[in-house]
């Protein structure tokens, strides 16, 4: 079939929205309407040709909601009509990665994602003969996308796909990873750097958890009345300091904080992030992806006096059991969407989204279809 698709033909270069042709879901496999996706940092990581595993061309886009279609052979859990989430973080309930309870990283279709295919090692998606690359299992920037059964969440078709599509990473992964891989408490201090989509879902998932002190970073001062209203009782921009900001933050909080979550993708900042922990105890969740060639680094003494260095994908939620409740908690008001978007746009305009996020004038735009 043909679909109107947002294209990435080379990185570094704005997507081109063509008509695509879309081949029909083989087993195991769903075709999905997408009707809403939310325009990710990380896509524009992957468009900026420093992503060791973004291939060209491609269908890029991976925050959606939608709506089943047509469903290949084999599948049972969705039909035709049910609303549902892509998720670039499968679950399969078999794998060693399911089974272990430790880690929401199902690996059943994870290596032909990385590869840009179908778990059968070919695409659904062609341009003029040529075939397109799919982009972490979802392509949630085409009108029509193919996913693998175990790939998608089904949810609550009351809910508002133009909202709930931010389940599909930003949100989720903010709040996941203060409820997952930190285990935030009442009363504790946390520090966030780096105020888009994914801070602001950690100030939200801080504040759920009774955080006493939230410090809120980030470079661009335009960020700290939204950070505020999250819930943030302070922020901090390092321009302002002469000294590094793991120092001002330390001096702050009578010694560091309990939890730090650094959500912007740079190393330097990680290492900040590791170093405003406490003494003792304090744990620094690493979110922020990192370029190819990018590495971390710390004094050891840091890690020997207690600190610990983690990290987490999707928040560490497994999305076929969990994300459906945090849907219905976006239903009830529990998780709020609204504030994430600052502007929604028509998929033609798609290329002004990823101007805004570079400009810093958004948290997200949603596109419609
Ligand atoms: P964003 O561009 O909306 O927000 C990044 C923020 O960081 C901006 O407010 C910017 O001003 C700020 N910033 C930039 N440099 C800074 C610095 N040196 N010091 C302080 N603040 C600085 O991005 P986003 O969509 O919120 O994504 C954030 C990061 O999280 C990206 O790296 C993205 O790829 C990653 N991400 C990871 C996961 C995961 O599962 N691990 C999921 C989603 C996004
Ligand atoms: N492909 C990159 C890594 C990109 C990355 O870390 N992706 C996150 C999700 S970011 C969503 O906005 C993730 O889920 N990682 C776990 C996984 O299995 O991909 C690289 O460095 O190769
Ligand atoms: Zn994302
Ligand atoms: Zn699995």
């Amino acid at each position: 079939m043909k679909s109107r698709a947002a294209v990435a033909f080379e990185a570094g270069k704005p997507l081109q929205i063509v008509e695509i042709d879309v081949a029909p879901p083989k087993a195991g496999e769903v075709l999905v309407k997408i009707t809403h996706t939310g325009v990710c940092h990380t896509d524009a990581f992957t468009l900026s040709g420093d992503d060791p595993e973004g291939l060209f061309p491609a269908v890029l886009g991976h925050e959606g909601g939608g709506v089943v279609v047509e469903v290949g052979e084999g599948v049972t859990s969705v039909k035709p009509g049910d609303h549902v989430i892509p998720l670039y973080t499968a679950e399969c309930g078999k794998c060693k990665f399911c089974l272990s309870g430790k880690t929401n990283l199902c690996q059943a279709v994870r290596a032909t994602q990385g590869k840009g295919v179908m778990p059968d090692g070919t695409s659904r998606f062609s341009y003029n003969g040529q075939p397109l690359y799919h982009y972490m299992g979802t392509s949630t920037f085409s009108e029509y996308t193919v996913v693998a059964e175990v790939s998608l969440a089904k949810i609550n078709p009351q809910a508002p796909l133009e909202k709930v599509c931010l389940l599909g990473c930003g949100v989720t992964t903010g709040i996941g990873a203060t409820r997952n891989a930190a285990k935030v408490q009442e009363g504790d201090s946390v520090a966030v750097f780096g105020l888009g989509g994914i801070g602001l879902a950690v100030i939200q998932g801080a504040r759920q958890a009774k955080a006493g002190r939230i410090v809120a970073v980030d470079t661009n001062p335009g960020k700290f009345e939204l950070a505020m209203q999250m819930g943030a009782t302070d922020c901090v921009n390092p321009k302002d300091h002469d000294k590094p900001v793991q120092d001002v933050i330390v001096a702050m909080t009578d010694g560091g904080v309990d939890w730090s979550f650094e959500c912007i993708g740079n190393v330097e900042v990680m290492r900040s992030a590791l170093e405003c922990c406490h003494k003792g105890w304090g744990e620094s969740v690493i979110i922020g992806v990192a370029g190819a060639g990018q590495e971390i680094r710390t004094r050891p003494f840091q890690l020997v006096t207690g600190r610990v260095w983690r990290g987490t994908a999707f928040g560490g939620v497994k999305g076929r059991t969990q994300l459906p409740g945090m849907v219905e908690q976006a239903m009830s008001g529990e998780i709020q969407l609204d504030p994430f978007i600052t502007h929604t746009l028509p998929l033609e305009r798609i290329n002004e989204a990823f101007d805004l996020m570079h400009e810093g004038k958004s948290i997200r735009t949603v596109i419609h279809f």
